[in-house]
């Protein structure tokens, strides 16, 4: 007989930074009814033609709208926010978000409306309404990716391992593709390692950030953990931002300075962080399952480490990973792999 071991249950907090510098952004009430006015490559491009992306940079930087050209989908993909919640009644998320499929693990109910906002503004990097001609586009363009809300952090954006590992647990078995978890503590989680690596061994490529301490991150859940695909936030300069954690750990770089997304009620806003980084990781992982959906979370990997485009110092390095993703390479990749294991081949 064992006896149950009590563990310390940590408290994580969301990776990211609200962006309050006036001046640096145009205004976003504006925004929302201004119709599109830029002329931006979307015309050429499967993506709604009246959706205006051209203030959001890092759609471009990592040749998403380039991979939307070649996108090829062969069925839905789901990714699973494990986060604050997400504003379902939000317009450019109410199309993309399976409110029926999340879980509240707060207060166990069913009902996953976001009281914070960093729960909205991941999930609209990840997959905003590229359709509706409003706001903005998710970094899958058109590509049918569904969110699955699982909410485990409060209005405050924290929350205890042990509820979040359920929530991770239950992303799982809900048969997400890619579960997005924007959340950190300063060091190892039993609780969060183990359904990491439930959640590896069901099928989902886990996405998470490094997190915003400018530190070592490799001791850290759950950034240092096994199974988990972590994720540095770059600047629109491919530099490493001031913030962003680093380490071994670090699998590859995206942007996570001034990302423009989604917040409740109906709002968009400006947001940096690590948090802003993993979306765009775990977006580009959608797409990949989207064009091919053969391909385990194995294959995921080794397609995303692959195709990024080396930054900062040459090869793999502890601030970008193997550099840049590039959702162009990485579609296109998927698109040769045929089936499960051809990978070995390349
Ligand atoms: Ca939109
Ligand atoms: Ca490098």
């Amino acid at each position: 007989m064992y006896m149950n071991k009590s563990r310390l249950i940590l408290y994580a907090l969301v990776f990211s930074l609200v962006f309050t510098a006036s001046g640096c952004s145009p205004s976003i009430k504006a925004y929302k009814v201004m119709p599109s006015t830029k002329s931006v490559q979307a015309s050429d491009t499967n993506n709604d033609k009246n959706t205006d992306y051209s203030n959001q940079w890092g759609i471009s930087q990592i040749k998403g709208d380039e991979a939307w050209i070649i996108l090829q989908q062969k069925r839905e993909v789901k990714v699973a926010v494990v986060d604050t919640g997400v504003d379902y009644n939000h317009p450019d998320l109410k199309n993309r978000v399976l409110k029926d499929e999340g879980y509240n693990f707060l207060n166990n109910t069913s009902d996953t409306m976001d009281d914070n906002w960093h729960g909205t503004h991941v999930a609209g990097i990840i997959s905003a309404d590229a359709e509706n001609n409003i706001g903005i586009t998710g970094v899958v363009g058109k590509a049918d990716v569904k969110i699955i809300p699982v909410k485990v952090l409060d209005k405050n954006g924290q929350g205890s391992s042990d509820i979040i590992a359920k929530g991770i647990k239950y992303a799982a078995d809900k048969g997400a593709d890619v579960i997005n978890f924007s959340v950190g503590f300063d060091v190892k989680d039993e609780f969060i390692s183990q359904a990491i690596k439930y959640a590896r061994t069901k099928g989902s490529f886990v996405v998470v950030s490094a997190g915003n301490n400018n530190t070592n991150c490799d001791n850290s859940s759950p950034a240092g953990d096994e199974g988990a695909y972590t994720v540095s936030s770059v600047n629109d300069y491919n530099e490493k931002s001031s913030f962003s954690n680093y380490g071994d750990s670090v699998k590859i770089a995206a942007p996570g300075e001034n990302i423009l997304s989604t917040i409740p009620n109906g709002d968009y806003d400006y947001r940096s962080g690590t948090s802003m980084a993993a979306p765009y990781a775990a977006g580009v992982a959608a797409m990949i399952k989207a064009q091919n959906p053969n391909l385990t979370s194995e294959d995921i990997e080794y397609i995303l480490d692959k195709t990024a485009v080396d930054i900062m110092e040459k090869g793999k390095d502890q601030e970008t990973g193997y550099g840049l993703i590039n959702a162009k390479a990485a579609v296109e990749m998927a698109d040769k792999l045929g089936a499960k294991n051809n990978i070995l081949k390349f």
